[in-house]
């Protein structure tokens, strides 16, 4: 494993991960969920924010937190990953936010969908994309900015598309962008911009910061690259038995031991899971289920495991309907993004 610099640890106690056991639940309680904060969490009064929205429209709008919750509501569970989950798998050592697995979470959100507030703005016919401006604010490579992220206008105007304003059926905390944020479910988190204050329909494709430098799958700095947009398939497992505090390895009792986790795709439908105990010598298929009712959600996968004693390194491994697989060892790219390699747990039995 490679060294992480201080840098990277203050941004690690910052933006904290899900414990992988916290995979048992199948909606993430607050506080669980992964974060990932950028610059520094705003904090904005319900009474004086409000939500523009203006560009190619016909009527541009200015939303209270109250006229979003006057309007019919839509619950969508949906899983959420960070682009970088993965990054410190990869070598050589990306500087940047050192995940290892578990920048992932699945929420409850309930909003407005996006679609409907832009109809009532009126789409104009030169609308190619929608921009959304997060009210936080830094610099990132000396340019200071706030965090905007723009959208295709189809993907734009999915049914699922929500201006969410709860999580699990509480207000939107803090960190996950109070009052309003985007939910864009099936695409990398990074999508999802919290703490919008502004909602700009553009007649071509924005090139600001976070999508010509950030969130690009490139082979070198030469490379403009290709953007990050859905989900790869990743499984996930909870590390069976107990762990050891300092290196966390895994100690449980011979015998049966039923395996769990969760899985999912951005792309298609999770086809199945499959486990290797044997450090990926060979693999049997795991039961899959999908236990939450929103195709956007994770589904869950258990394996019957009868452990001999010895110390062994177990893999989990998803594929999807598209035909997407989870590689044995991930591919390096600049920014160290998408690397969704087999999930290997070692455990010692006894
Ligand atoms: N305004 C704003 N939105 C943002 C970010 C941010 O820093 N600022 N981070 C993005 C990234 S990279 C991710 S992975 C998700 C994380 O959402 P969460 O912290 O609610 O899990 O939020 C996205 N939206
Ligand atoms: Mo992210």
């Amino acid at each position: 494993m490679n060294a992480i610099s201080l840098e990277e640890l203050q941004l690690a106690a910052r933006n904290h991960g899900m414990p992988l056991e916290a995979l048992s639940h199948p909606i993430t309680p607050i506080g669980l969920h992964y974060l990932l904060i950028h610059y520094d969490i705003p904090h904005l009064s319900p009474g004086a924010w409000r939500l523009e929205v203006d560009g190619e429209v016909e009527r541009p709008l200015t939303l209270s937190l109250d006229d979003l919750r006057a309007r019919p509501s839509k619950t969508v569970a949906a899983t959420m990953e960070c682009a970088g989950n993965g990054r410190v798998g990869l070598l050589p050592h990306v500087d940047s936010q050192p995940w290892l697995h578990e920048a992932v979470g699945t929420g409850e959100w309930r909003g407005v969908p996006l679609r409907e507030v832009l109809e009532q703005a009126g789409l104009r016919d030169s609308a190619q994309e929608v921009l959304f401006t997060g009210l936080d604010r830094g610099v990132e490579e000396e340019v200071e900015q706030n965090y905007q992220r723009s959208l295709p206008l189809a993907e734009a105007l999915r049914d699922e598309v929500l201006l969410a304003y709860e999580l699990n059926g509480s207000v939107l905390p803090p960190q996950h962008g109070y009052p309003l944020r985007l939910l864009v479910p099936g695409w990398y988190g990074m999508t999802s911009v919290k703490w919008l204050g502004r909602i700009t329909v553009l007649d071509r494709p924005f090139e600001g910061f976070q999508m010509a430098k950030r969130y690009r799958l490139q082979r070198d700095e030469d490379d403009p690259g290709t953007p990050l947009t859905r989900m790869a398939p990743r499984a996930l497992m909870i590390p069976p038995g107990v762990p050891e505090f300092h290196s966390r390895e895994r100690y449980l009792e011979r015998g049966g031991c039923k395996l769990r986790g969760r899985a999912w795709s951005g792309w298609a439908p999770i086809a199945g899971v499959d486990v290797s105990v044997d450090g990926g010598k060979t693999w049997a298929e795991a039961q899959a289920r999908r236990d939450i009712d929103s195709p956007w959600a994770w589904c869950s996968w258990t394996y019957e495991w009868d452990a001999p004693p010895g110390r062994h390194e177990l893999c989990c491994r998803a594929r999807d309907e598209a035909g997407n697989e989870q590689p044995l060892d991930g591919e390096w790219n600049v920014g160290g993004y998408g690397n969704n390699a087999v999930h290997r747990v070692v455990v010692n039995v006894s």
